[in-house]
């Protein structure tokens, strides 16, 4: 297979023929009309004047804590802090394999539905790094499937946990690619600003991305983001940070989040909303009128900063369900966010390709274009707002110029 006839692409009008070589995208010209049979079957994948698009990005799951729900317990109460002690006895027995199979389970299902791109979350508050010694050997051998960035996660706090610093200071060594964070659990506000300035530190020093889960909370009172912000706009890193999350800001007053965007525009940071994982977690200790304890999503879009839709979670302690198939959060994202405006469908894929492509900094690694890797996946819709209403899927994704996966949907039969 070498190349692609009657595609549409993302905001750009007629039919194109798409050609890879060595990998690499060599082509990428406009048809004068559609194109029928002309080329053997063979070398030519017929994309039928359907969307062909670069790669679904996955920005944020936890692949380490995947497919463990139940285990040893359901977490009842729908909370995020039942979440993290169940989690924390879990992890207590996890052997190597177990979290090696289980990610590469979570990968496939996320390969299955057109994702080539995953940052996933590793936890480190975890003597001896044993699971962040699993994922980083799942980051090569899943290479023909996925580009894995991995985050040194500490769950349980950098600050509060024994031996924090040393953990996360060990996890950048060995090798993590981005520096993680929980400023909103560690025990004290005091705690909270000082673990964003040691984690902030440690990926200036080592050259590394950050992602933060800031203000993962319905506290109105949980003001770590402003803090990651500034730290952020000090340091000029505001192309390599993201702050996940950031409910809390769907419960701050109107006067302090106007003050807040002045900031955040400054400060040029990415964010990533997990609707479904928010609208599950948070909420929980409200009667009614109940929150839906999201992120500003339109807001922060309209202020011109970079958002995008993550999974978050897969059968794990903090949600039941999930299959790997990020349109499913895309679709629950609009409808939760009050995003379902006409401008809103026509370009509605922004929020899980390139907006997550910027978030994981994937620059030239990243689109159809001469030169660039030939990564792409075909839809079986032919526009933004087709593919969300028809809930369509990804029919082929093709990785490095290889088909990696083929989807043959069922056909209705009438009788
Ligand atoms: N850990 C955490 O602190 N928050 C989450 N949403 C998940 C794990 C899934
Ligand atoms: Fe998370």
């Amino acid at each position: 297979m070498n190349q692609i006839i009657n595609a549409r692409l993302r905001g750009q009008e007629g039919l194109f023929n798409i050609k890879w070589e060595h990998g690499l995208f060599s082509a990428v010209e406009l048809q004068s009309s559609r194109v029928e049979g002309r080329h053997s079957p063979d070398d030519v994948i017929d994309a039928g004047g359907n969307l062909v698009i670069p790669p679904l990005v996955e920005p944020h799951i936890h692949l380490d804590a995947a497919l463990t729900a139940g285990e040893p317990s359901w977490n009842l109460t729908g909370t995020l802090f039942e979440g993290i002690e169940l989690w924390s006895k879990r992890k207590a027995i996890v052997t190597k394999e177990d979290t090696r199979s289980r990610a590469l389970r979570t990968i496939r299902m996320l390969a299955a539905h057109g994702i080539q791109h995953v940052r996933t979350h590793v936890d480190v508050t975890e003597p001896g790094l044993g699971t962040l010694k699993a994922m980083l050997e799942v980051r090569e051998e899943a290479r023909e499937l996925v580009d894995l960035q991995i985050v040194a996660f500490p769950q349980e706090g950098i600050e509060s946990f024994s031996n924090g610093r040393s953990l996360m200071t060990e996890a950048v060594e060995m090798g993590v690619d981005v520096v993680g964070g929980i400023p909103h659990f560690e025990n004290t506000r005091d705690q909270g600003v000082s673990s964003i300035h040691f984690l902030m530190d440690l990926a200036e020093r080592h050259g590394r991305l950050v992602d933060v889960h800031c203000d993962e909370t319905d506290d109105p009172h949980s003001r770590f983001l402003e803090v990651l912000a500034e730290v952020t706009r000090v340091k000029g890193m505001g192309a390599h940070v993201t702050a996940s999350h950031t409910t809390a800001m769907g419960s701050y007053d109107n006067a302090y989040c106007f003050k807040l965007f002045r900031l955040l525009k400054q400060a040029e940071l990415n964010f990533i909303c997990c609707p479904t994982e928010s609208i599950h977690l948070q909420g929980r200790y409200d009667n009614y009128p109940k929150r839906r304890g999201l992120t500003r999503v339109p807001e922060l879009d309209h202020a011109g900063l970079n958002v995008c839709f993550a999974q978050d979670s897969i059968v794990d302690p903090w949600y039941p369900l999930g299959n790997g198939n990020i349109l499913r959060i895309l679709d629950a994202g609009l409808h939760i966010c009050h995003m379902l405006g006409y401008q809103n469908l026509q370009r509605a894929l922004d929020f899980v390709t390139d907006h997550s492509a910027r978030t994981l900094s994937l620059g030239e690694r990243y689109g159809i274009q001469v030169g660039r890797p030939a990564n792409l996946v075909v839809m079986s819709a032919e526009s933004d707002y087709e593919v969300l209403r028809s809930q369509a899927c990804a029919q082929w994704s093709i990785r490095g110029g290889r088909v990696i996966m083929r989807r043959r949907e069922k056909e209705i039969e009438w009788s």
